[in-house]
């Protein structure tokens, strides 16, 4: 019997030896010392023996099972370890980088155009870009009756509730429907009654139109409306600021070509072109090969619409300007289709 147990133990732990892993471990575990593993079984057999063998044999199983126990607990630790050290992570590796997203080549150029207003004294207001008929046309001199609105044909909202309740069809001072605003001039009365005179704002924002398309016209597109009303102010303080701000984005000194232009709610009205930044005038595929780019309208705001502004026209004057920022952006960057910027397109995106 002693000689039984002495040889199992030898085997058990050559066994043990050659183990891998912990599927095979536990196996063995079972095999000789589960319930009715062979050692058990050997170790259940003392019963049955004389006290004397009991005694001597008694110990030895015991000695046994308690070395081998802790050959065992030594082999698991040993498979868990090299188990574990396959998931070993090294931290001093450098992680995976997270994909940064950055802004909109639009809303940089929009960013640096608050920039440079803030820092003449003008404040950034906002508005809606769901707008009544009346704002967007009817105060700004445009009846609707008027030629000038086929000018910005647009997209008229019927029967859904804004953001404030308006209803398409009722719209506001009792007049007709809602449209999605086709520049961001309407923003100049909304300011003109919230403020007053003297005033001083730009409002950035995206504008709607039912247009043609082609590279330099979209349905979608960004303008900023500047406004600045005061006592004396003259086309001067116009051509200054324009210079100051397109000096200032296209980082070089600006021409400009100011031709009449007409828009009900100035007077005089001026289209107000740029040579082109890229070619610098002989022409380019980025400025269809004319030198210049129309830029902006502009002008002297109307006396109705200052009136309508709740601001008196034999006391007050005031320009006023709208430009397409999209077109900015492209004279900055050299992009010769505006459609580009809302295509999505990331390998056009990531450029910026
Ligand atoms: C207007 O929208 C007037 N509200 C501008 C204005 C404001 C005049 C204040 C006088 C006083 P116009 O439709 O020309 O005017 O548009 C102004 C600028 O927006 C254009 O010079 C051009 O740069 C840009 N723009 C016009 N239509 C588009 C279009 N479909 N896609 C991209 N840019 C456009």
């Amino acid at each position: 019997m002693k000689e039984k147990i002495e040889q199992l133990k030898q085997e058990i732990i050559d066994n043990l030896n050659k183990v891998k892993d912990l599927d095979a471990f536990r196996e063995l575990e079972i095999k000789y010392l589960g319930r009715k593993g062979e050692l058990t079984k050997i170790l259940k057999g003392i019963a049955s023996l004389s006290v004397e063998e009991k005694k001597v044999l008694g110990k030895l199983a015991n000695e046994v099972k308690l070395d081998l126990r802790e050959k065992f607990k030594e082999a698991r630790e040993i498979i868990e370890g090299s188990v574990k050290g396959k998931e070993f992570i090294d931290v001093t590796l450098p992680g995976e980088k997270i994909k940064k997203g950055h802004l909109h080549p639009i809303t940089q150029v929009q960013n640096e155009l608050e920039d440079l207003f803030t820092s003449m004294g003008f404040m950034v207001l906002d508005g809606p870009e769901l707008e009544s008929d009346y704002y967007n046309f009817e105060a700004l001199n445009i009846p609707e009756y008027h030629p000038a609105r086929d000018t910005q044909d647009t997209f008229y909202i019927k029967d859904i509730e804004d953001s404030r309740g308006r209803r398409g069809g009722e719209g506001e001072e009792g007049k007709s429907d809602l449209v999605m605003r086709t520049h961001t001039s309407p923003v100049q009365i909304r300011a003109m009654r919230k403020y007053g005179a003297p005033l001083r704002l730009i409002v950035p924002g995206r504008v709607f139109r039912s247009e043609d398309l082609d590279a330099n016209h979209e349905h979608t597109f960004h303008q900023l409306e500047g406004l600045m009303v005061g006592e004396d102010i003259s086309i001067s303080n116009l051509t200054a600021v324009l210079k100051e701000m397109l000096s200032g984005i296209l980082k070089q000194e600006v021409e400009l070509r100011i031709r009449p232009g007409y828009f009900p709610f100035v007077e005089p009205g001026f289209e107000i072109d740029v040579k082109c930044a890229i070619c610098n005038g002989p022409g380019c595929p980025s400025c269809k090969h004319g030198g210049w780019l129309e830029m902006l309208g502009a002008g002297l705001v109307h006396p109705n619409v200052l009136r309508a502004g709740g601001i008196d026209p034999e006391k007050y004057s005031g320009f006023a300007f709208g430009m397409g920022i999209s077109r900015l952006a492209m004279m900055k960057y050299g992009i010769d289709d505006i459609r580009l910027f809302n295509s999505g397109d990331l390998r056009f995106l990531e450029q910026f």
